[in-house]
């Protein structure tokens, strides 16, 4: 285990083929600063070619309390949209970055903290999350890629209401809602993500691209389009000498069964 790099705002460590990225700001419940946004889009960018899949956790109480409130001081319009665009490319670059990303839940998942979660590929919540949009009670809006990912995982409906009414989920209701996609005992995030991460670093980098790049962008298409990105796709991933292989396994006996749990 090595702690390769580490600021004021996060860590980032390698695990094998995972690299675990924490939030470090507990005392700030790990509210996103510049620096740490920028952080953030530094590590995706710039993650070393050993590393097949990554978990994000927040160090602390809480995952993430969102936007650290005390850097919104005197921007004007135009400020206002270059830092919003500054979350969108740091975001994108969680999201569009080269592995699949988990992420470990606990605690505040709110407002840029939910955002950040939700650009995320899995997230996995432990019985202690919550989920909130306080942006409505703030006066302000997301700004965090928020108004697209929320909806895809959520719905329009239910994102405007947390935004409207101030409406908190719980870990119970925010999983049969959809913000997570397993619901673990308090204190289990981490190591299930890792359970999660570990196994999905096994995948054919071709499978992880095509989930991770491509599926997103299928599902922004129209249904024709999308037919034929998935055409495209599945032929690209078939022709893998690495999927070949996986398949000849599979029919030699050598290869896992689908088993129910
Ligand atoms: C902060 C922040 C923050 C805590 N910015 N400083 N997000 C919010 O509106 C959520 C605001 N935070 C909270 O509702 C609560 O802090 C929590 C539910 C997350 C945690 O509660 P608790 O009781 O554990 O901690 P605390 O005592 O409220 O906070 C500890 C310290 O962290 C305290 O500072 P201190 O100097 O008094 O010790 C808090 O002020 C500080 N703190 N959250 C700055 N967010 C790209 S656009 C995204 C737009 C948004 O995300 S808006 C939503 C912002």
């Amino acid at each position: 285990m090595t702690t390769t790099r580490m600021t004021d705002e996060l860590s980032l460590e390698i695990r094998g083929a995972v690299a675990l990225i924490r939030l470090t700001r507990p005392a700030k419940r790990n509210a996103i600063n510049d620096a740490l946004v920028l952080g953030l889009r530094d590590v995706f960018e710039n993650l070393s070619p050993e590393v097949k899949a990554a978990v994000i956790e927040g160090e602390g109480e809480h995952f993430c309390a969102g936007l650290d409130l005390s850097e919104l001081s005197e921007r004007d319009a135009v400020g206002g949209m270059h830092h919003s665009r500054m979350w969108h490319k740091a975001l994108d670059a969680v999201q569009f970055g080269p592995v699949p990303v988990v992420s470990a839940l606990h605690g505040a998942v709110v407002g840029g903290g939910l955002e950040l979660a939700s650009a995320t590929h899995i997230r996995v919540a432990d019985e202690s999350t919550f989920y909130a949009l306080p942006e409505g009670s703030r006066g302000i809006f997301v700004g965090g890629g928020g108004s697209v990912r929320v909806p895809r995982l959520v719905g329009v409906a239910r994102m405007t209401d947390m935004m409207l009414t101030g409406r908190v989920y719980n870990a119970q209701d925010g999983e049969r809602a959809g913000f997570a996609q397993y619901l673990v005992p308090a204190g289990q995030a981490l190591a299930k993500a890792m359970e999660l991460a570990e196994k999905i670093a096994q995948n054919a980098p071709t499978t992880n691209f095509a989930l991770t790049h491509v599926l997103p962008r299928i599902a922004d298409q129209t249904a024709d389009h999308g037919l034929m990105t998935e055409a495209l796709m599945a032929a690209i991933a078939q022709s893998a000498p690495e999927a070949k292989e996986r398949v000849k396994a599979f029919l030699e006996g050598r290869a896992n069964k689908v088993r129910k749990d």
